[in-house]
């Protein structure tokens, strides 16, 4: 038996460095589990688990005579039962995470009675509560906090689940699969069996007990089957489930008539929880959802917040079928199922609205957030060698790269081809835990494509930077495009083969038309965008027949995770102007806006008089005059380059730099185009109930927009305006579009509105979340200080990840300004958060101090205050892997 429950205490404090897992050691597992019949007994101070388990040995083992060895963490062991019979005290060793049973037959029944503490589980991972209700995270390694379990995902065992709990309390009991049976028991307590039909990984597994309640939908499958589904929340806010319910159905139909896939459960519930750590979780047939990603309505959520609705039911529910019917070999494979569904939730948006829109603001993320981490000491390759906390490598490279990568495949063998490796996947995988090559050799086989360059995308990590040189021959009439390819050294990757790019391109006359594209050696021409197959270090293109000198529009519809190098500032202009394809006008744009904000940068640095590109003005009020055709669109486009993204580009980041350079233009901008933004503002100001359609969403992001820079110019004018859409308002993101405008400004109508929007909204704790995250990111003075104070605010609760993310998170990670404050206060800041928060959070703790890892690319005196901090989190005497990992790669 364990002395005493590690609840509370971080996964596993190291006295020594913890140790790496790696991908080379990987071994098939020595046991199999067949069946698993869980029985919880869900009281108010412990819960009593009795598990019994079906096994058998591996007969793929190469350990014939192998002990049992079963995962478990922060458990209360109180028997355990081999075939019916105890085993005796000393046929069985238990330490702090792991159960041992030397002797165990070829086959055979377990049966384990542990308890836990849900009620005091901080980590929220296993079985734990919220709000007064139970529910379950178990993906990565959760479910080894419930029972002693082979806790890894190529062990799959079919489910049945029973849960006993009071019957006021938790009305509502919900497990996987189907149910089966329930009943009264004695003394007002209640029971509910359920059945999981699919074998699946421990981490599917999925719990909730809780007074809830539902709102119900069903929806009848291409076979025609009636699936009723059902949103759980808690009383009061059945009013804002509806956007996520017509999500979940459009899903189920997209899913059924691109890929083919059906649901396969007779039900179908998602629980909705407001202490989660992450977005959402794929439990099969139970999804467990982060409030944030389920409740909205008009009044209390933005058009971003219905979008991230939107974009989460979906991926969960697609997962459905990549990732619980074909799940991960082991851990290293995680991109397996997250890049593969991140691309199949993308392409699930791109088709209900506006595909250039939806692209834009992908590559925006994933540069914001994924090429950050590929030039960070985090850096590692969509399928990682090695990790020490897995929780660390739920990352941007695994998720948004990973996405990328199954892109280009699909780019490169084509959509019809794409649907018969799926298939092909699908009908070879079907209940497997697999691994990407799996995937590959499924995408090949059905394609005749051979993808074996290909693959290194999944093995090399960093974002290969692509230069273009050009050549036009007007004589032969010939246009040579040379591209090079190379991949910056990573950790533990000094040199990187060429990798295979497809590079989408076009060719421009100069009036902007497209020309033909014939290669040398090509029969016939052709019109419009066309793949060029990059696959080595250096290449030529020659195109043949080239009536003029074209202007090429490169990467388009950004074919490929790269960075592309090497064109003129002129080309990036008419491109700008001219591109037939929108995703590379707007391209073209961000990095003309680029290369203007980092001349400013510049020209002060050297103590120079700023001034602002009269080009670049009259591009932006064409943009503008020509946004009604698509006004999403040009708030995109409208969009300057963010202070991150600008620290992202330079050798020796110049923080106060940027943030002038970006604050001039801004203003320069709203003074010289005031008219016009009047004239937006006004125009794009919708009067009559809210839509939440694309195109009434791209205009309030472009009115918003347009509201934004009239601010920056003239703060005095704009602060009763914004004061005034505040007031007035009839949806949040207006509200919050005045808010954020306010936020920045040193004007009495700042207080006003802060102590309004809290006066409204402090029962609402999505909303209260904004108003956190918005003083968070403001750019005045004091704004550290303004953050010190609100984590004394009665209404910030460091255990409710929502919240920490909302303030503390909000300044590490979007107040680049404060936060790397030249003091060194800011990293301070955080560095205590960090040491505090990793006592009863590990991974919310490991998560959100990953901003100091970018000290190399700060001056010297920032580098040794963020190495500094990094050190002394390091210092911590117990110290949770998670945090141990990231903050000792952070200062290698
Ligand atoms: N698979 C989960 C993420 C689990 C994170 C564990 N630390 C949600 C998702 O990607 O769909
Ligand atoms: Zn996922």
């Amino acid at each position: 038996m364990l002395d005493s429950l590690r609840d509370g205490a971080p996964s596993s404090a190291p006295e020594t460095a913890p140790r790496a897992i790696r991908l080379a050691d990987y071994a098939v597992p020595d046991f199999l589990i067949d069946t698993v019949d869980l029985v919880f007994e869900l009281g108010e101070t412990s819960t009593a688990v009795k598990a019994r388990l079906t096994l058998r040995r591996n007969p793929a083992s190469a350990k014939p005579t192998a002990p049992l060895v079963l995962d478990g963490e922060a458990l209360k062991l109180v028997s355990v039962l081999l075939d019916d019979e105890p085993v005796g005290p000393n046929a069985y060793a238990v330490d702090a995470t792991s159960l041992t049973i030397a002797e165990v037959p070829d086959a055979f029944t377990l049966d384990i009675e542990t308890v836990i503490e849900p009620q005091n589980n901080t980590e929220l991972s296993g079985l734990y509560t919220s709000g007064g209700n139970f529910c379950t995270q178990c993906e990565a390694e959760g479910f080894r906090r419930i029972t002693y379990f082979l806790d890894r995902p190529d062990v799959m065992a079919r489910y049945t689940t029973t849960i006993l709990a009071d019957r006021a309390r938790y009305p509502v009991l919900l497990s996987n699969g189907n149910p089966v049976d329930a009943g009264t028991s004695s003394a007002g307590r209640h029971w509910a069996k359920w059945v999981d039909p699919h074998p699946k990984p421990a981490y599917l597994f999925a719990l909730v007990a809780g007074d809830l309640v539902a709102h119900r939908d069903s929806f009848v499958t291409r076979s025609g089957r009636t699936i009723p589904l059902a949103i759980w929340v808690r009383q009061g806010d059945e009013d804002r489930c509806g956007h996520a319910m017509t999500a979940l159905k459009t899903s189920m139909r997209w899913d059924e008539e691109v890929y083919g896939f059906e649901y396969d459960l007779d039900v179908f519930n998602i629980v909705a929880v407001s202490d989660f750590n992450m977005g959402a979780m794929e439990n099969k047939g139970l999804n467990v959802f982060n409030t944030k990603y389920i409740l909205a309505k008009p009044e209390t959520a933005t058009d971003g917040d219905y979008q991230g609705i939107e974009t989460v039911v979906a991926h969960e529910y697609f997962h459905n079928w990549t990732g619980d019917r074909v799940t991960c070999r082991d851990w290293f494979q995680l991109s397996l199922k997250e890049g593969l569904t991140v691309f199949r939730d993308q392409e699930f948006t791109a088709d209900q609205g506006s595909r250039a829109v939806k692209r834009i603001q992908d590559v925006r993320g994933l540069r914001a957030a994924q090429f950050r981490e590929d030039a960070s000491p985090m850096a590692h390759p969509v399928r990682p060698d090695s990790y020490i906390e897995i929780n660390n490598f739920y990352t941007a490279t695994v998720y948004q790269k990973g996405a990328e990568v199954v892109r280009m495949i699909h780019t490169l063998i084509g959509a019809v081809a794409f649907r018969k490796g799926m298939d092909l996947y699908v009908e070879r995988h079907d209940n497997q835990a697999v691994t990407i090559e799996d995937f590959v050799a499924a995408m090949q086989d059905a394609s005749g494509v051979d993808l074996s360059q290909f693959k290194r995308w999944y093995a090399q990590a960093g974002t290969p930077e692509l230069t273009v040189s050009e050549a036009y021959d007007p004589a032969a009439r010939s246009f040579e495009l040379t591209v090079s390819q190379a991949t910056p050294p990573t950790p533990g990757q000094p040199s990187k083969l060429p990798v295979v790019i497809p590079l989408a391109i076009g060719l421009l006359d100069r009036s902007g038309a497209e020309l033909p594209m014939r290669l040398d050696g090509e029969a016939a021409a052709t019109i419009g965008t066309r793949v060029l197959a990059v696959t080595e270090a250096r290449q030529t293109f020659r195109f043949v027949d080239v009536p003029s000198q074209p202007i090429p529009s490169l990467l388009r519809d950004f074919s490929a995770p790269v960075i592309v190098k090497g064109q003129s500032l002129d080309q990036l202009r008419f491109l700008f102007g001219h591109d037939t394809d929108a995703f590379a006008r707007w391209e073209a744009g961000q990095q003309v806006g680029t290369r203007v904000l980092l001349d400013l940068v510049e020209v002060n640095a050297r103590g120079g008089t700023l001034a602002l590109d009269d080009g670049f003005v009259e591009g932006f009020a064409v943009t503008l005059r020509k946004a009604a055709g698509d006004p999403a669109f040009a708030a995109e486009a409208l969009a300057l380059p963010g202070e991150a993204f600008l620290a992202d580009q330079m050798a020796a980041v110049n923080i106060e730099g940027i943030h002038t350079a970006r604050r001039f233009a801004r203003a320069e901008l709203g003074r010289r185009l005031r008219a016009e933004l009047e004239a937006a503002h006004h125009a794009y100001t919708d009067a009559g109930p809210y839509r939440i359609d694309g195109a009434a969403v791209g205009r309030r992001a472009l009115k918003n927009a347009c509201l934004a820079l009239l601010a920056a110019a003239l703060p005095d004018e704009m602060a009763p305006r914004a004061l005034r859409q505040f007031e007035t308002a009839g949806n949040m993101t207006d509200t919050i579009a005045a808010l954020a405008v306010l936020i920045d400004l040193d004007r009495p109508e700042r207080a006003t509105a802060l102590a309004a929007f809290y006066d409204a909204w402090q029962t609402d704790a999505l909303v209260i979340d904004k108003w956190f995250a918005l003083q968070a990111m403001s750019g005045l003075p004091g704004t550290l200080d303004a953050v010190k104070q609100l984590i004394r605010h009665p209404a910030f609760d460091f255990k409710n990840p929502n919240r920490l993310r909302a303030l503390v998170g909000s300044f590490a990670m979007a107040n680049q300004r404060h936060f790397h404050a030249a003091d060194g206060a800011g990293y301070e800041f955080l560095a205590d958060i960090v040491i505090e928060l990793d006592g009863f959070n590990a991974q919310a703790a490991a998560r959100i101090l990953s901003p100091l890892g970018t000290w190399r690319r700060h001056e010297p005196g920032r580098q040794a205050k963020m190495r500094a901090a990094l050190a002394r989190i390091l210092a911590k005497p117990t110290l949770s892997k998670g945090v141990f990992e990231i903050a000792s790669k952070s200062l290698a």
